[in-house]
C-alpha cells in the first residue's frame, strides 16, 4: 500500500498511570497490522546520554537543579527532531508517549515555575497534529500497580500536573476519559488517530507554540 503525503504526529499525554503506554502500544501494533507505516517513540527517550541522566533523576539516583532538568527534558526532545522529521516526511505516522506538554505540565507544578517560562525551550518543536490527553481520576490512578516508585508519583503533585495539562489545551487537544475499560478507550483513541492521519497528510508540519 502506498501512502502519499506525510505521516501524522500523534502524542499521548496524561498523568502517571493513565494508560498512555498501553494505548500507544495498541495503536502502534494495530496500525502496523492495518498496513499504515507507523513508529512508536517515547519521551523521555532514556537511551541517549541525556536520557540516561534523566533516567537517573527519575529514579532518584541523582539530583539535578529544577531548571536544569527541565532543559534536559527539552534537549532530549530536540536531539530526536531530525529523526522525527525524516520519518514524518517519509510518510510514517509517529505515535509518541509524552512530549512537550508533559515537560511543561510537570515542571510548572513545581514552586516558582510559570507555564510561560516552561514553554520557552520547546517553542519550535514539530507541532503534534493530535494530542490525546488521557484523563484518569486520581482515585483510580493510585490503585494501579507500581504507582509511587518514581519521582513525581504522588497524588498532590499529580493533581497540579493535571490542572496544568488542561491549561495547555489547544486545537489539537482531545480529552479522553481513561476511566473506562481499555477496549472502549482504545476505540475512541483509534478513531481520532485515523482522522488525524487523513487530515494532516497534505498539510505542512507546523511548529509548536509559535
Ligand atoms: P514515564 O513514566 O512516561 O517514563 O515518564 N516528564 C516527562 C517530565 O517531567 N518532563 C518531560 O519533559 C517529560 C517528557 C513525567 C517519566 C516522568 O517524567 C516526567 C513522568
Ligand atoms: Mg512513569
Amino acid at each position: 500500500m502506498s501512502y502519499p503525503g506525510r505521516g501524522a504526529l500523534v502524542v499521548l499525554e496524561g498523568c502517571d498511570k493513565a494508560g498512555k503506554t498501553t494505548q500507544a502500544k495498541l495503536l502502534y501494533e494495530n496500525m502496523i497490522k492495518a498496513g499504515i507505516p507507523t513508529n512508536y517513540m517515547c519521551f523521555p527517550d532514556r537511551t541517549t546520554k541525556i536520557g540516561k541522566l534523566i533516567d537517573d533523576y527519575l529514579k532518584c539516583n541523582n539530583d539535578i537543579e529544577d531548571h536544569a532538568i527541565h532543559l534536559l527534558f527539552s534537549a532530549n526532545r530536540w536531539e530526536n527532531v531530525p529523526k522525527m522529521k525524516e520519518l514524518l516526511h517519509r510518510g510514517t505516522t509517529l505515535v509518541i508517549d509524552r512530549y512537550a506538554y508533559s515537560g511543561v505540565a510537570f515542571s510548572s507544578a513545581k514552586k516558582n515555575f510559570s507555564l510561560d517560562w516552561c514553554k520557552q525551550c520547546d517553542i519550535g518543536l514539530p507541532k503534534p497534529d493530535l494530542v490525546l490527553f488521557f484523563d484518569l481520576n486520581m482515585h483510580n490512578a493510585v490503585q494501579r500497580p507500581t504507582y509511587g516508585q518514581e519521582r513525581y508519583e504522588n497524588q498532590t503533585f499529580q493533581e497540579k500536573v493535571r490542572r496544568n495539562f488542561l491549561l495547555l489545551q489547544d486545537e489539537s487537544f482531545k480529552v479522553i476519559d481513561a476511566n473506562r475499560p481499555i477496549e472502549v478507550v482504545y476505540e475512541d483513541a483509534k478513531n481520532s488517530v485515523l482522522r488525524a492521519i487523513q487530515e494532516s497528510r497534505f498539510k505542512p508540519l507546523q511548529e509548536l507554540w509559535v
